[in-house]
């Protein structure tokens, strides 16, 4: 199965909340009668201003969009749904972004016929309600306010399906997740050394083994250091990651140093002539001055045998913690010198919207995205498809 398709599937519980409330909005108005005020063939105007929100921004997380009505969880491909309020005599729906281009594939899957489909037209109202959609999709306010009102530039007044929008807005946020889509660089030293951190549960020690699994099908010679030394657990699970990959795990006795860990790991793979050395953290510790004490120590013992290690510090979130993560990238920016963001777990969540925000707010690499436990449930996080997949478009 392609990522893409894993992606789009997981993804529901995000996008079918972003879906039904669009359908929702643009149902609420499309009762309303009347021609169309936009300028029919016209194109915007491109000295047009962005539409400015009008109104002030609820808080984060309030829900006011009406929740919408349970479906399954699988969602189909959004069906025509005639308007049953447009009289049969109704003129055509004016000419809009789908009219320029019906696509192919649309028309042989039978989907819905760009008239056939309810639209609205694009007001403050409906602005705002857009904006109430994404701030309840977890993309907190700032980047929704962003998002909407670029949405928005050139084409107040115009009328829009639910599919428009979606295009519209994946497009906006493919804009803004563009720059922060970069793959974990290799860099030239060996062993590369790749500390993982992130609040405990976040997904570290999972990601580890895929990461280590994926490498090391791609020819790369991987070593990793069990260093959450504080849960056994953790030893064990990524023990049966390294055993399932053929990729040496470096353990500790629970409750030992994990920098001497560290060290010897890095001993073990300097003389291996390993690429990677992939170290893993605990999130588990009493306290933020432990946890900053920990990560210092393993820095500072892994520098006495390589000056420019780390290479890459990895901050592993959870993206169910929704807004909560754009807390943790700042605690953890402190506490280490954090060089790119994992985001795990956007399978099963309704807060997938929060990777934009992260990505707007921060501008960190996004190196990879999590959708399930499997190893081929991580992969490199590619913009158009996660924008695709957030709003419920098809590829
Ligand atoms: N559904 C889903 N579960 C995930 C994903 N990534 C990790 N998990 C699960 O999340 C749970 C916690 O993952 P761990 O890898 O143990 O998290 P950790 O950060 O190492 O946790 P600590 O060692 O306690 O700090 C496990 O049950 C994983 O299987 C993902 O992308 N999707
Ligand atoms: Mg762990």
């Amino acid at each position: 199965m392609s990522f893409f398709k894993k992606l789009k599937d997981r993804l529901t519980r995000s996008s079918s909340k972003l879906e039904e409330g669009l359908d929702a909005i643009v149902e609420d108005g499309t009762s309303d009668p009347g021609p169309d005020p936009a300028p029919v063939a016209a194109p915007p105007a491109s000295s047009s201003p962005p539409a400015a929100p009008t109104t002030a921004a609820p808080a984060p997380g309030s829900e006011i969009v009406p929740p919408p009505a349970p479906t399954s969880i699988v969602r189909s491909a959004p069906a025509p749904v005639p308007d049953p309020v447009a009289p049969p005599s109704a003129p055509p729906a004016q000419p809009s972004e789908a009219d320029a281009k019906p696509g192919l594939l649309g028309r042989l899957m039978g989907r819905a016929a760009p008239e056939a489909a309810p639209r609205r037209i694009l007001d403050d109202d409906m602005l705002e309600q857009l904006e109430e959609l994404l701030i309840a999709s977890d993309m907190g306010v700032e980047t929704a306010l962003r998002v909407t009102a670029n949405l928005a530039e050139g084409r107040m007044g115009r009328k829009l399906s639910s599919e428009e929008i979606k295009r519209l807005m994946a497009t906006e946020i493919a804009r803004i997740m563009d720059p922060v889509a970069k793959p974990m660089p290799l860099t030239p030293q060996r062993p590369q050394v790749v500390l993982v951190v992130g609040v405990n549960g976040s997904g570290k020690t999972t990601t580890i083994g895929k990461l280590a699994s994926q490498f090391k099908a791609a020819g790369k010679s991987v070593v990793i250091a069990a260093g959450d030394t504080f849960r056994a657990a953790a030893v064990e699970q990524l023990q049966v990651w390294g055993d399932r990959a053929g990729v040496p795990v470096m353990v500790a006795p629970q409750g030992s140093d994990p920098a001497s860990l560290a060290f010897e790991a890095m001993t073990k793979a300097e003389a291996d002539g390993a690429d990677l050395l992939l170290i893993d953290t605990a999130g588990r510790l009493s306290n933020r001055a432990d946890l900053m004490e920990e990560l210092a120590k393993i820095v500072r013992v892994i520098r006495k045998k390589d000056p420019t290690a780390p290479h890459n510090t990895l901050l592993v979130l959870d993206a169910t913690t929704g807004q909560n993560a754009l807390t943790q990238v700042e605690v953890f920016k402190k506490l280490s010198d954090v060089s790119g963001l994992v985001m795990t777990k956007l399978d099963g969540t309704a807060k997938g919207g929060v990777l934009v925000a992260l990505a707007d707010r921060f501008g960190l690499p996004i190196h990879a995205i999590g959708v399930g436990e499997q190893i081929d449930d991580l992969d490199a996080f590619d913009p158009e498809e996660f924008a695709a997949a957030l709003v419920g478009l098809e590829a």
